[in-house]
């Protein structure tokens, strides 16, 4: 049986640029990617997406926009990340590198997508025009999908 843990992402976007960590430890080592972790028994998911942002990038955010939500299944694993993504169109703060991202801005046509997560090339187009989607993706280790479903959507819960 499949049970689902619950994790945020937020991507800060500016007109010309967006802000990307390079992930130093853990799962997503050497790749770029928003700022984001697993929400905590006694937190909502906003408020996960609010601290993981602050806590891995020095920033903060007075609001965030939902725009999508993802389920990745890892061949092997009965535990499904269920992942929250938000974007952020302001924020208070300089980028400060921290134990777990080394911040840095690219320019949208710049995005490194040969060093992030195999699947964030299909999704960042409808994040940055501001589309609500959904998706689940199926892994084979870390670097193969095998399947996929990406859909825009009207609204997120
Ligand atoms: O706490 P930890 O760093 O392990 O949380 C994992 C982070 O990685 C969390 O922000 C969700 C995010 N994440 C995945 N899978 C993918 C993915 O395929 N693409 C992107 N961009 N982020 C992902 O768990």
């Amino acid at each position: 049986m499949l049970t689902s843990k619950l994790f945020t992402l937020v991507l800060v976007v500016e007109p010309q640029r967006i802000l990307l960590g390079l992930k130093k430890r853990g799962f997503g080592l050497g790749r770029w990617n928003g700022f984001g972790g697993k929400v905590q028994p006694e937190e909502t998911i906003e408020q996960a997406a609010k601290r993981e942002l602050w806590e891995e990038s020095g920033l903060t955010v007075d609001t965030l926009q939902k725009v999508g939500q993802i389920k990745f299944e890892f061949v092997g694993s009965t535990e499904l990340m269920d992942v929250h993504i938000f974007r952020a169109d302001s924020f208070h703060g300089e980028p400060t590198e921290s134990d777990e991202m080394r911040p840095r801005w690219f320019q949208l046509d710049q995005v490194p997508f040969d060093q992030m997560w195999p699947d964030d090339v299909y999704w960042f187009p409808l994040m940055l025009q501001n589309k609500k989607f959904l998706g689940y993706f199926k892994f084979q280790g870390h670097d193969t999908i095998l399947e996929y479903t990406l859909e825009e959507t009207e609204g997120l819960s």
